[in-house]
């Protein structure tokens, strides 16, 4: 017997690991109650990584599987390892508020100035403004578009009533939200002005008057929209001279001569330059209050 001998024969009964595998092997791989740890190619296994007084998630849970970060890659994740251990993941950032938008509602005052001096016309002036806030979903009149029963009469009598009806039905269905109504000018180059509220969900303004005398045209607006690139515009329209398509009389004070069927919404060709380009006689100017 050699004390070396003894010493080895010693220290293999007090370690007996150290005697079957290098010392570093057995620090490398984690082993548990049941032997070494390997990859089980499980997603988990069963058992819990908490009891009732305490939470495993550094290390092996006693019921065998595995609460730590390596889990995974061994395949020996307790079934509840994700929910109990891994943290809960940052939340996504808030993104970027839309731009914001035209304000709800907006406060306007039209001006409207006209300037109409055709020489020899009797009793020129513009029958009482009309129109709404709307949306895009409805169209009170366009160029190319056939003039409606109400518009007909607004063209050719400045009677404001039936155009009125027509305004007000469509506020009941939900695509206009207001009525317009301003005073009449009483000479062909006079002013008037008034205000009104219009909202962003309704942001269009039509705004017509009839040319008077005159056997169907009118001046005007068709759905402008004062909400643009997400904010409330202020702004100057020049004023153009349209046929309503309904009489086809050719003069100012030409008597009725319906038009039947009637013809499409147009630059009415009195008002035209030599270069064919509508002649302005007037603008409205809408100012954001
Ligand atoms: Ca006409």
């Amino acid at each position: 017997m050699t004390r070396p001998f003894a010493t080895a024969a010693l220290l293999c009964l007090v370690a007996a690991p150290a005697c079957d595998a290098p010392v570093e092997e057995a620090q490398e791989t984690p082993t548990t109650a049941q032997g070494e740890r390997g990859t089980l190619g499980k997603a988990d296994l069963p058992g819990s990584c908490e009891s009732e007084d305490a939470v495993f998630c550094e290390g092996q849970s006693p019921n065998g599987c595995w609460c730590d970060a390596q889990c995974r890659d061994f395949g020996d994740c307790c079934s509840d390892a994700a929910d109990i251990c891994e943290p809960e993941p940052e939340p996504e950032p808030e993104p970027e508020p839309e731009p914001e938008g035209c304000d709800p509602t907006a406060t306007y005052r039209v001006d409207v100035d006209m300037n109409w001096t055709t020489a020899g016309v009797p009793n020129r002036h513009w029958s009482p403004l009309i129109g709404a806030t709307h949306t895009s979903a409805v169209d009170f009149w366009s160029v190319g578009g056939l003039a409606t029963d109400g518009f007909e009469v607004m063209a050719e009598t400045g009677g404001t009533g039936p155009l009125r009806a027509e305004i007000e039905a469509t506020i009941a269905s939900g695509t206009a939200a207001s009525l317009l109504i301003g005073s009449g000018i009483p000479t062909g180059d006079g002013a008037t002005s008034f205000e009104f509220e219009i909202a962003a969900d309704a942001p269009e303004v039509t705004l017509v008057s009839m040319m008077a005398p005159s056997p169907d045209w009118f001046v005007g607006l068709a759905g402008v929209s004062l909400c643009q690139g997400n904010a409330w515009i202020s702004g100057t329209a020049q004023m153009q001279v349209f046929d309503a398509g309904t009489d086809s009389g050719t003069t100012f004070t030409a008597p009725n001569a319906d038009t039947n069927p009637a013809d499409a919404i147009g630059l009415e060709p009195l008002f035209l330059s030599n270069g064919g380009q509508p002649v302005s006689v007037g603008t409205m100017t809408f100012t954001r209050l």
